[in-house]
């Protein structure tokens, strides 16, 4: 099965209740980009990436258009294979993981279509059909914060991810705290995200100012040597989210023992195939994890849905999703849904959504 076209969209994603605010960066629309490959037997496929505005990682909309439409002329003819076309990607760029990923994820919905399975088949086999989710807060105020928990705890979620940094460090310790006597004894799990924000000062002040709290601290700093330097010096569990820029990274920071974990994005590591190396990888050292993206619609909260319904249960740190945020579905039968904390996986060939492409307008470009 050969790609004989390529065609681009984009689309509008308003932040529900927005905005959606992190330390150093609050956003109120993304811009998603879609890719519609179609192969030499009529079938085709959907990929998308949505970066979460153009500071959260080294990613934008308008990047991810020009990357595609760069690649796009080179892929006519590729086979619909994940290792040929990775190769092939990389003949036509260098890194862009990020704008590849919408490739890979249309080609892993044409091959699953093609060969009458799910992705999560492809993927190796799900070990579930309940994914579990987690809620992430945006900063706000300390009872507002606690009270969130308390609402998310009682929906079903099993994992909280509370943001902070950007501010007063008093505060993050006040909202983590009044976030903990909520949970405290529930068997929710409980990660403090920095989102790269806290200077190392700030990151080991919020984890001596709670021993007595199990927090993971993810991606509290922004760089690998802010991790290092902190590592030895907290009791805390640090995970590694922005800086996992890609497979290589990603082996270090585990080899090296320098993280207990990822919050992992599927574009940021390039798509689903070195994602589903990156899980085994991480099982191989025993290291939780998430499998989920910055922001997105449909297509890409059905690929983290399936590759994270393969992970081994007990490393899935869940599968966040951009649902929540955003009014209707791509797909309005099969659409992604959080119930009750969780995911079904969807049923069906390829993806197992399908959108209604009357959407996304007229195509951007068509190769
Ligand atoms: C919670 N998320 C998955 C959503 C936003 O894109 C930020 C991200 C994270 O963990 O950093
Ligand atoms: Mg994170």
């Amino acid at each position: 099965m050969k790609i004989t076209e390529v065609h681009l969209y984009q689309y509008n994603l308003p932040v529900v209740n927005g905005p959606y605010k992190m330390a150093l960066s609050e956003v109120w629309s993304l811009t998603t980009t879609l890719v519609k490959l179609v192969a030499d037997n009529g079938l085709y496929g959907w990929g998308e990436t949505c970066p979460v505005g153009p500071t959260y990682a080294e990613c934008n909309s308008a990047g991810a258009l020009a990357a595609l439409k760069e690649m796009a002329p080179g892929l006519i003819g590729a086979e619909v294979l994940p290792v040929p076309l990775h190769r092939r990607m990389d003949t036509l760029l260098t890194g862009h993981n990020y704008a590849k990923a919408a490739i890979d994820i249309a080609a892993h919905d044409l091959l699953g279509k093609h060969l009458g399975v799910s992705i999560s088949d492809l993927l190796g086999g799900a070990v579930t059909d309940r994914v579990p989710s987690y809620y992430s807060t945006v900063i706000g105020a300390p009872d507002e914060t606690a009270r969130l928990a308390a609402e998310k705890l009682d929906e079903g979620y099993l994992r909280i991810q509370v943001k902070v940094g950007g501010r007063a460090v008093e505060e993050d310790v006040e909202t983590i705290r009044k976030v903990w006597e909520v949970i405290r004894g529930s068997g929710m799990r409980l990660a403090i995200d920095g989102n790269r924000s806290l200077t190392t000062r700030d990151a080991l002040r919020i984890s001596r100012e709670c021993p007595d709290i199990p927090f993971i601290m993810e991606q509290p700093c922004n760089t690998i040597e802010d991790l290092q330097k902190i590592r030895q010096q907290v009791s805390h569990g640090i995970y590694m989210d922005e800086s996992g820029i890609n497979l290589n990274t990603a082996i270090t920071a585990a080899g090296t023992g320098l993280v207990d974990g990822f919050g992992m994005k599927v574009t940021r590591i390039g798509g689903l195939h070195p994602m589903r190396a990156f899980r085994d990888l991480c099982a191989a050292r025993n290291l939780p994890h998430t499998c989920d993206d910055s922001w997105g619609g449909d297509i890409i909260a059905a690929a983290c849905t399936h590759i994270g319904a393969t992970v081994a249960p007990e490393l899935l740190e869940g599968v966040w999703l951009a649902a929540p945020y955003i009014k209707g579905h791509y797909d309005p039968e099969n659409g992604i849904r959080i119930e009750g904390g969780h995911i079904k996986r969807p049923k069906g060939v390829g993806l197992g959504v399908v959108p209604d492409e009357s959407l996304f307008g007229a195509a951007l470009a068509i190769f």
